[in-house]
């Protein structure tokens, strides 16, 4: 376990044999650097002015949106799961990949912001160039529950205006209430975003293509992509982001939007994301 940064949180560092690197956090369940080969370049966006001493979110990385996904009554803003310690139950490296398996519970600080039991379990397989991650929700309670959210994927670029993201034409989306098709073939992002793609029966792959390299990005499970970008005004109202990082990063996010998933007592439900580093 290492602390990054000099900072609160406890981390873990992971390796593959050849040289890929990946940290998690166990402040949130949360994925915050990816080193992938050939280059051994970070490839997620971690904001400088992100608080990392355990006491709100990360501004970065892969935060975990759960049990829900934006506002709900007096729970914070896409659930407490990147608020709480989460443990690691396993750790299994090969040859080929190292692998971390973290789990949240119900405790009772879940409690106090919803009753159900349940478990979360979030599986990160580190390969060359590539990194898995998997979300598995169990309800080990005697109630049925429901729930959204998912994995809130801060990717890093060089420049936005050279950003691309392919793989959504024709898709349906919704911006500020509004219904959609996406016109474009190569998505740019030209000012503020903030959309919800309905991705579930789309049989392409995303990629973010930007002049340095490709990432590759392929969900399941997740019926939903959210593309979001504050842009510079969007920047500015956030504490915990400098104001000119929007030109930084793009969210591309997997994720469960408009309709829960329902669970009844003993099931579970998965889904997953998975970023492969391609050169451009
Ligand atoms: O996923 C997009 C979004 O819901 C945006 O509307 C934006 O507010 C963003 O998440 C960040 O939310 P946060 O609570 O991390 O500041």
């Amino acid at each position: 376990m290492a602390q990054i940064l000099d900072q609160k949180i406890d981390c873990i560092e992971m390796h593959t044999q050849a040289g890929a690197c990946a940290v998690i956090s166990l402040h949130g369940g949360q994925l915050l650097s990816w080193k992938p080969l050939p280059h051994g370049q970070e490839q997620l966006y971690l904001s400088k002015t992100a608080v990392l001493d355990g006491s709100s979110a990360i501004r970065g990385g892969v935060p975990i949106l759960f049990p829900h996904f934006g506002m709900q009554g007096d729970s914070p803003n896409h659930g407490f799961a990147r608020l709480m310690n989460w443990r690691c139950v396993a750790r299994i490296v090969d040859e080929n990949s190292d692998t971390v398996h973290l789990e949240l519970s119900n405790n009772e600080e879940t409690k106090v912001f919803w009753r159900a039991d349940f478990n979360l379990r979030l599986i990160v397989t580190l390969f060359d160039s590539s990194i898995h991650m998997h979300c598995e929700v169990t309800n080990t309670g005697g109630k049925e529950f429901s729930f959204s959210g998912g994995l809130h994927t801060y990717l890093l670029t060089h420049d936005i205006s050279k950003t691309r993201l392919s793989g959504l034409h024709k898709c349906a989306y919704v911006e500020a209430g509004k219904r959609y098709k996406e016109e474009q073939q190569l998505v740019e992002i030209t000012g503020e975003t903030d959309r919800v793609y309905f991705t579930d029966d789309k049989e392409q792959l995303l990629q973010l293509i930007s002049p340095e390299r490709r990432i590759l990005i392929e969900s399941s499970g997740f019926k939903q992509t959210v593309v979001w970008n504050p842009w510079i005004e969007g920047a500015r109202k956030i504490n915990d982001m400098e104001d000119q990082d929007y030109l930084k990063m793009l969210c591309v996010e997997s994720v469960l939007v408009t309709e829960k998933v329902c669970l009844q007592a003993g099931q579970s439900w998965g889904g997953s994301q998975r970023l492969k580093y391609l050169e451009s």
